[in-house]
């Protein structure tokens, strides 16, 4: 093993030192920076992209736009915010998103905060100093007491190896690395990869444009539509009349996917449920779907029925039978892979510029210069486009080379699958934290206020540090094994562990298969009961090196 980032790195190379550094500029690291200077830290961010957003930065497909009702995919801690800020639709485009995150960056005045155009390349614990330092990709150092990873859960592209890509002498793209200047598919013979989240958004959108539309799907997903529309005063003053119920639940996390025992046995009958899913499908919105019943993620008969109805309705809306047929998902259950909400979807495949590729019963043999074989067909194309996810919730975390005690790296400790403490913190890795990080709630449900518990639950740790003296803290291992056994016992409870899912990390090849974020319910209760014991499950280290460092 080379000598550490720390061994290597002497006093003076050292070119920041603060109490904490926020690795992410996205909605999560953004409301880092801010609550950890309003407790009083020095803080510095580092920023890979030239500007705030994290996913929505990149994520610049047309189409693309959030799952989340709008005036809830929003800060929900600054009364401010809300005050200045007036979402246009139900549902926001990734355009407004990225704005509202600026916004708030200027707002708070984070922006002075951050170094952007740096990419963190490692961290390594420093055991004398109790200090951290990292490194980034620009060369520069900096010392800090404390690591907060707001890397995001679907920040690193998932590009698949498949042979000949990088003949492919037409245009590329991926939707999470989508270029800053609008692109032109005019008269273009496009293909593209993927039919997730991201490939059933941005698919209507090319189909209006390109000259062909080739798109190659793998598993076809359960998609519901959107029903997006511009928002009306209505729609504002009802959310401002339920604001303080919803911000109250926010504070219970009612979040859970996995109903208590009682309910699990209850399978309403079809019609009822018929009636219901029917309902749903007008209102538009995947929330609805997620909780039409209590066991809809758990009983295998409950899911049948609405992955009946969503087939039903692909066939009622793609006009040739064999596509509609291999547009229908089967094989696993509804909603355990995330659920897709989309504009137009289905529909686009009734348009005579659009054809679907199964690749079940052809699979891509190869792309060359021009082109893309299958095992029964050869496409000449203009372009690609990938839309084929992520290195989800530990891809970010896993790009940078950490290192804790005794030199142990992340990537070791999380080689069979990752390791934590309430998603929050790692065994080993004092002082380091993850927003959203596995074996919390993470990528489930509204992101944005999964971030906000984890920014205010470090905040109140670090004050509570600060206030009794304690230079270091970490999971003990037994508590993180426990956790573990726990978040994979609430999984397998569900259906979820039965789909192929990005969640269970088995889109990325040799990734290990485990089930990363934690669906139990009341997550947040959880985290407030281990804090009120006297942070059960945690060490703290007493030793020297806890001064505040003002920074430089
Ligand atoms: O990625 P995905 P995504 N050959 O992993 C296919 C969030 N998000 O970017 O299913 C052929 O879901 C792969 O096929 P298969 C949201 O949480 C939210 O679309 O593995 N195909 C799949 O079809 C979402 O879940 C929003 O068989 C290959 C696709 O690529 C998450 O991001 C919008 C392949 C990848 O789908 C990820 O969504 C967008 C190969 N070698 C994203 N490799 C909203 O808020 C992969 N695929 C609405």
């Amino acid at each position: 093993m080379g000598a550490s980032i720390a061994e290597r790195v002497s006093t003076n190379e050292i070119d920041v030192a603060c109490d904490v550094v926020v690795v992410g500029a996205g909605f999560g690291g953004l409301y880092a920076l801010h609550k950890m200077r309003e407790i009083g830290m020095s803080v510095r961010g580092i920023e890979a992209a030239p500007d705030v957003g994290g996913t929505w930065f990149w994520n610049r497909y047309p189409g693309a736009r959030c799952d989340v009702p709008s005036l809830f995919y929003s800060y929900s801690w600054s009364p401010e915010l809300r005050r200045e800020w007036r979402w246009t639709n139900r549902y926001a485009g990734q355009e407004e998103i990225l704005s509202y995150a600026r916004f708030a960056a200027d707002r708070l005045g984070l922006r002075k905060l951050i170094q952007f155009d740096t990419r963190v390349a490692g961290a390594t614990f420093d055991e004398t100093s109790k200090q951290w330092v990292v490194e980034t990709d620009r060369g520069s150092h900096l010392r800090a007491r404390f690591v907060i990873m707001a890397t995001g859960g679907l920040s690193v592209p998932n590009t698949p190896d498949i042979p000949g890509v990088a003949d492919f002498k037409g245009s590329i793209y991926h939707t999470a690395r989508w270029p800053q200047e609008p692109i032109d598919f005019a008269g273009k013979r496009v293909g593209i990869i993927g039919t997730g989240s991201s490939g059933v958004q941005v698919i209507p959108m090319i189909a209006k444009d390109a000259k062909q539309l080739v798109v190659f799907q793998r598993t076809p997903n359960f998609s519901v539509p959107a029903r997006n529309r511009p928002l009306t005063d209505a729609d504002h003053r009802s959310f401002e009349e339920g604001l303080e119920t919803y911000l109250a639940s926010l504070e219970q996390s009612d979040f859970g996917r996995v109903p208590p025992t009682a309910f699990t046995a209850d399978v309403p009958p079809r019609d009822v449920q018929w009636a219901r899913y029917e309902q749903l499908w007008q209102e538009g919105g995947s929330g609805g779907f997620l909780k039409a019943f209590p066991n809809i993620l758990v009983h295998p008969d409950v899911n049948e029925v609405c992955a009946d109805f969503v087939r039903q309705k692909i066939r009622e809306t793609v006009k040739d039978p064999k596509t509609a047929a291999a547009l229908s998902p089967s094989g696993y259950p509804f909603g355990v892979k995330r659920l897709c909400v989309d504009t137009d979807y289905f529909d686009t495949y009734n348009r005579p510029n659009v054809e679907l590729v199964n690749l079940r019963e052809e699979p891509i043999e190869k792309i060359m210069a021009d082109a893309v074989d299958t095992a029964s067909r050869h496409f000449e194309l203009d372009a690609l486009v990938f839309a084929t996810g992520f290195d989800a919730v530990t891809g970010a975390l896993l790009a940078v080379d950490i290192s804790g005690r005794n030199g142990a790296t992340l990537k070791d400790a999380w080689s069979e699958g990752p390791k934590t403490y309430l998603g929050l913190t790692v065994a080993g890795f004092p002082n380091l934290f993850t927003i959203t990080g596995p074996g919390s709630p993470s990528v489930i449900g509204n992101v944005i206020t999964n971030c906000e518990y984890h920014v205010e639950w470090i905040a109140e740790c670090l004050t509570h540090m600060r206030q009794h003296n304690l230079a270091t803290i970490e999971p003990d291992g037994e508590a993180q094994i426990a956790w573990g056994a726990h978040v994979a016992e609430v999984a397998d409870r569900t259906l979820f562990p039965k789909a192929n899912s990005w969640y269970l990390g088995v889109n990325i090849p040799g990734k290990p298969r485990v089930f990363m974020p934690y669906i139990g319910e009341g997550y947040r209760t959880t985290c407030k009961e281990i804090v009120a014991d006297d942070y059960r499950g945690f060490v703290f280290g007493k030793t020297a090196g806890h001064e505040r460092v003002a920074a430089e």
